[in-house]
């Protein structure tokens, strides 16, 4: 066979594998075997200073234009593929805007945490300042402190929970905190005390072992149970409505007196009677009263010249009447389908 006809043949075959290469990589090795250093084409250029001078031109100029036209074929594949390639990329990362974004559960703050504020800040508003103690407390603070008689049923082991230290206990409420305050603060006094408290109680809907409290206490000259009624009126309509009445009923508190309970005109029926309020048209909200003289003058003050109201509230009561909570024990699960809700 001549060269010429060899020539030809690679020819043939270059374009052939060439125009059949799949993929880059085939193209690639397609352009080593004919037009790489030991490619077939390349063997023959080199190869031309042994031919006659005769034969030499001819052929120099096939084997030219088998490199040229074998080169031209490799580009426009070249271009083919990696178009092809481009498209299959862009096929593969198509993004579909019309789809719906996921949402992702952002964290919120406990109901408990969230209406402690709500009531915090009603009374930042008015004037008071946040005081905070300890959850652990002695008899004194908890009980002595507060005018509560030696014999009172709220001391005894049914009713509170004791340390194995004696006279060590969990404060029952958040008063000691105010006595705490009193007892280094001179009048005037606007304080709120919000915190965690505890009974020795079994869990059922309304009762549970540690709760939430927020209670005030205003000392000043002059402070008569009408300043009582009308910042407990202010916040009664902050927190459950502007068109809610409150209204107080006489009872009893060891550390008060006169003492009351105090309700607000029902959020659902607004006084009508309904199944939320068992048909009288009031739910009781908190208690208050006028700070015992007793109380005042065991922290120093002169029941003469100061006067005082306090008021005490359990925060998951407020949340499940506000919220129509039914069980103050879902406060407590960490059972998120309830606790997303608010
Ligand atoms: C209540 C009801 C009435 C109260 C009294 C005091 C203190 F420390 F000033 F004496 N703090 N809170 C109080 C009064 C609490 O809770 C139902």
């Amino acid at each position: 066979m001549s060269i010429l006809d060899k020539l030809e043949e690679i020819s043939k075959e270059g374009q052939k594998e060439v125009s059949s290469a799949s993929s880059l990589e085939g193209l690639e090795a397609a352009r080593v075997s004919f037009l790489g250093k030991k490619g077939k084409i390349t063997v023959i250029l080199k190869s031309l200073g042994d031919l006659s001078l005769e034969d030499r031109p001819a052929i120099g100029k096939k084997a030219n234009e088998v490199r040229r036209s074998i080169e031209n074929t490799i580009s426009k594949r070249k271009e083919e593929l990696e178009s092809k390639a481009l498209e299959q990329k862009l096929e593969e990362e198509v993004i579909d805007i019309t789809l719906p974004g996921r949402c992702f559960f952002t964290g919120k703050k406990h109901l408990i945490t969230q209406i402690v504020d709500e009531i915090t800040d009603t009374f930042i508003g008015l004037g008071y300042r946040v005081a905070e103690g300890p959850e652990v407390e002695t008899e004194y603070y908890n009980f002595d402190a507060l005018n509560t008689p030696a014999d009172h049923p709220a001391r005894s082991l049914m009713d509170t929970l004791y340390t194995q230290k004696d006279g060590v206990l969990l404060r029952t409420h958040t008063s000691p905190v105010q006595i705490r305050i009193m007892e280094k603060t001179l009048p005037p006094v606007y304080i709120i005390a919000p915190g965690k408290a505890y009974r020795r109680d079994v869990p059922d809907p309304s009762h549970s072992p540690m709760f939430h409290q927020v209670e005030g206490l205003a000392v000043d000259k002059n402070i008569t149970f009408g300043d009582l009624k009308g910042t407990l009126e202010v916040f009664a309509k902050k927190m459950f409505g502007a068109d809610r009445k409150i209204r107080l009923r006489p009872h009893f508190f060891p550390f008060t007196e006169p003492s009351a309970e105090v309700d607000v005109s029902c959020i659902m029926c607004d006084g009508k009677g309904c199944r939320v309020c068992s048909g009288v048209g009031w739910l009781e909200i908190l208690g208050a009263g006028m700070v015992d003289p007793n109380v005042l003058s065991g922290v120093g003050y002169d029941p003469e010249e100061v006067s005082g109201f306090a008021f005490g509230m359990g925060v998951e009561r407020i949340a499940m009447l506000k919220y129509g909570v039914n069980d103050i024990r879902l406060f407590f699960e960490n059972d998120m389908r309830f606790l997303a809700q608010f």
